[in-house]
């Protein structure tokens, strides 16, 4: 292994692994980098359109991303500026990445699947079948059959209508969405779902974000996000925890680098010291091209994975302190009377902490906690941000209050330059819930649909994915239905959800490229290809626009300009309204055939059922969009249970001790793809090349347990008394803190068990897998039960 210049080698038929989806491939340690973005981000972005065959197509449409009038970023949920846009586009490297993989030329054609078997392509890792190239019509797997075969729109129609009609109740369906869907297609996804007659919805805010709704709903009354942009530009303190920036909202930095510019201390808390946390080369302004750029973190604290809970709990000790010298000037106690609760229970419980024992928890020294105290002591507009390193942990709800708490004590919310920000994952992710995609949907929202349309929608909360993937094992679901997704490959437990999905009677996917879930499939599969964010959509001669919800609740128009790759495409809320009508037919109290004509029918109807969404269409076409209600973004924290004030809460440090040769893992994302699509095989920025079978490990740990850098290991998972086997994965030396380790969703999902779920909101505990790591035995496959 030798340090070698970025170079790319993304050509899956130069791959030597098609035969073992495990074989390795050739790693090469680059170097870790301590700046995120510049100009090898830029060339980067390039590169993939010109490995796409797709330059012009795909830089035209560059040039239309995020900017008004044209069409929303399929990558992440950060939202534009309200007013300036740069000219030069407002896209990031892994923006242009994703645009790269919808405007790629290659096609998956019905000859693609003659040729191939379920089986063959299934032999393929994620990369390679990512590679193939858009979807570009309906295929359908009948029963025992090894190759998907062409049918027909309204053939495919016809089967899912035989299906669903056919079940026993409808509670035997469940209906995925991932968070690239339009607010017009959720909305009617959800409507159709409800009046088939299920609440059975998961989606995969369930493994991601559903962690901070269930933390902030029920605390200040809204589960979203109560800072806008503008805040960011105008604050004292950013706090960044469990979130990767640089790789994941490339755009954030930008706005944190204005802030900074304008006086805001950042503090970083990540086990590892991620290139986008310490700083920017802004590839937009001469000193990124030419110099190191910005510096951003002031402070970086390596908190052990899970030691968060105890470095808040230290954090607030030390605040107390201040506050003690310095009566009122550290607690707003204005604030606290006025709008809070709790407070004193609050106060008494620090009695039983001990600092010490707090800051070796947390793996931060305590002088570096008492740093970050006093940043934040003496400030009162403070923004903290958080991603997965919170919510995909099994306490992450109580994290999350915590963080409330300190904000709460400081009156840090709900006023200019402070709040709390979840940086949401998908494009849509969040409109996709404003739209009542949810297992479990308020009495509130029910009523307001059946007031409206006039049925009786289901009032019994569905199955979110954990409890989905369950219901599919002991046969109570029979049909699962994506609209969009992989849901193979984005869950836990990938042995038990291809088992799970094995048993189904149907699996259909409405996808815009191959992925694993068209190749571990029900008894029959089909594959409905759809139009990407970035393609033309004309519904009767008229061009059309969907809208969106970023990561601060504005809604937005978007309207995709590229031919798409194949007549035979039809967009997703054709989809759901052909299928309403298929199986609901003349029962139906819902104008379908309406829906499917006109988007702004839709949003008519949406403006009826939402609050929030009065004059929808006249204001989504206005510039920049308009931004939902939130009450809470003013100070106004309204909640059933605590009336008008937030309650502080009461949480505990959880317990993480290991045995001697276990390790913790958690599980993330290179820079190099999008969940489960994978763009390529470069972690720039933390200098891991061409292998993504590597797991992370402290120097002192590879050196404890007798192994070195570079030695071939296998991984295991022992939850719930099973084996859970990860084979053949590398030793890479980090600066992670001892007994952490890290590696790549979704090659380690196979080890996170169905069961290992956050408290409180059910998801997938996705950065708390306890793992013991052996020399790799080559006759490990003989026990690993073959998908
Ligand atoms: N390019 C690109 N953009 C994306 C995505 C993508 O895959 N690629 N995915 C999108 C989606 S759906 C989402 S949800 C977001 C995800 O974006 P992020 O939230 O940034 O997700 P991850 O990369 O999984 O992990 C985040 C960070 O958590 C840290 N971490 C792990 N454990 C802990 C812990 O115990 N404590 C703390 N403090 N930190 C911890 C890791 O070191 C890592 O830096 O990004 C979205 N944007
Ligand atoms: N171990 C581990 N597991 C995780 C995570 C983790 O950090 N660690 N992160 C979790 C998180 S945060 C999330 S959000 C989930 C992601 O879970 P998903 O949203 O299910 O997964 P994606 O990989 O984003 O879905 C990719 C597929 O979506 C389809 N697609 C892309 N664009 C479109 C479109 O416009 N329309 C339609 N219909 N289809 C489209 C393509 O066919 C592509 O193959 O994974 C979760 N799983
Ligand atoms: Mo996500």
């Amino acid at each position: 292994m030798k340090e070698e210049q970025h170079d790319k080698n993304t050509d899956p038929k130069k791959l030597p692994d098609a035969e073992n989806p495990y074989r390795l491939l050739d790693l090469k340690l680059t170097k870790v980098k301590n700046s995120a973005a510049g100009v090898p981000a830029v060339i980067a972005a390039f590169s993939d359109l010109i490995e796409e065959k797709t330059v012009l197509r795909g830089t035209k449409a560059l040039f239309k991303m995020n900017q008004v009038g044209g069409f929303d970023c399929p990558s992440c949920a950060w939202p534009d500026p309200d007013d300036e846009r740069s000219p030069l586009g407002e896209y990031c490297e892994n923006g242009a990445k994703a645009l790269a993989e919808e405007a790629t030329t290659k096609k998956v054609t019905a000859d693609f699947f003659k040729e191939n078997s379920v089986y063959d392509l299934a032999k393929l890792n994620d990369y390679q079948i990512g590679k193939m190239g858009r979807l570009t019509e309906p295929m359908y797997l009948p029963k025992n059959g090894r190759h998907y075969q062409p049918i027909s729109w309204d053939d495919a129609f016809k089967k899912i209508a035989k299906h669903l009609n056919a079940l026993e109740s409808p509670d035997q369906a469940a209906f995925y969405t991932s968070g690239r869907t339009s607010n017009e297609t959720s909305f009617l996804y959800q409507l159709f779902a409800k009046e088939f007659g299920t609440n059975n919805m998961p989606d995969c805010s369930n493994m991601c974000h559903e962690t901070s709704g269930s933390a902030l709903r029920p605390t200040i009354g809204i589960g979203k996000g109560t800072v806008t942009l503008d805040d960011f530009y105008d604050t004292d303190v950013i706090v960044i925890i469990g979130q990767n920036p640089g790789t994941n909202a490339p755009r954030m930095m930008s706005a944190l680098s204005r802030g900074k510019k304008n006086g805001a201390k950042i503090i970083a808390i990540n086990p590892l010291p991620e290139a986008g946390l310490m700083g920017f080369r802004n590839p937009q302004e001469i000193n990124g091209v030419l110099r190191s750029g910005v510096k951003l973190a002031d402070l970086y604290l390596p908190v052990k994975i899970n030691g968060d809970m105890a470095l808040l709990k230290a954090l607030e000790i030390i605040l107390l302190q201040f506050e003690n010298k310095n009566p009122g000037k550290v607690f707003d106690y204005d604030f606290i009377k006025e709008k809070t609760t709790g407070y004193e229970a609050f106060l008494k419980q620090f009695d039983a902490y001990n600092l010490d024992d707090l800051a070796q928890l947390s793996g931060v020294s305590k002088e570096a906690i008492y740093e970050a105290a006093e940043i934040i002591a003496f400030k009162k507009r403070i923004i903290v941000c958080w991603g997965m390193g919170l919510t995909q942990q099994p306490n992450g709800v109580e994290m999350i209050r915590e963080i409330l708490n300190i904000l709460l004590l400081k009156g840090s919310i709900g006023k200019p330059g402070a709040g709390v920000c979840p940086v949401r994952g998908h494009s849509n992710v969040q409109g996709n819930r404003t739209m009542m995609i949810d297992e479990k949907p308020t009495d509130e929202q029910l009523d307001r649909l059946q007031a409206f349309y006039g049925f009786n929608p289901p009032r019994s909360h569905g199955y979110d994915v954990v409890r989905a993937i369950k219901a599919m094992q002991e046969e109570k679901v029979k049909l699962l239905f994506c609209m969009g997704g992989n849901f193979l490959s984005a869950t836990p437990d990938t042995t038990y959800v291809a088992s799970s999905l094995r048993k189904l009677n149907l699996t259909v996917c409405v996808s815009t490229k191959l992925n694993r879930t068209h190749l571990i499939h029900g008894q029959e599969a089909l594959i409905l290809p759809t139009l990407s964010r970035s393609d033309l959509d004309i519904v009767n001669g008229e061009i059309q626009f969907v809208t969106t919800e970023n990561s601060m609740g504005v809604v937005q128009s978007s309207k995709g300009m590229l031919k798409p790759i194949s007549d035979n495409l039809i967009n997703e809320t054709q989809i759901v309204c052909k299928m309403a009508m298929a199986t609901l037919g003349s029962k139906s109290v819902i104008n379908w055939q309406k829906y499917h004509d006109s988007y702004d029918a839709v949003r008519d109807d949406i403006e009826k059922c939402i609050p929030g969404f009065e004059n929808y269409n006249l204001r989504v076409r206005e510039k920049a969009g308009f931004y939902l209600p939130n009450a809470a973004r003013h100070g106004q924290f309204i909640t059933k249970k605590f009336g008008d004030r937030a309650p502080f809460t009461l949480t505990s440090v959880p317990n993480n001790e290991l045995a001697p040769d276990e390790y913790m893992m958690a599980t993330m994302r290179t820079h190099d793809q999008f969940n489960t699509t994978i763009y390529g095989l470069d972690d720039r920025y933390r200098g891991i090349k061409n292998e993504r079978r590597v797991i992370f490990m402290n120097q002192k740990d590879i050196e404890k347990a007798g192994f070195k850098v570079g030695d071939k290991v296998d991984l295991f998972n022992y939850d719930d008394n099973i084996e859970r086997i990860a084979p053949l994965f590398i030793i890479v030396s980090y600066q992670i803190p001892e007994k952490n380790t890290v590696t790549y969703f979704p090659e380690t999902n196979v080890l996170v068990s169905v069961n290992n779920v956050v408290k409180d909101s059910n998801m997938p505990a996705s950065k708390y897998v306890k793992i013991k790591i052996k020399k790799h035995d080559s006759d490990i496959y003989k026990r690993i039960n073959q998908l």
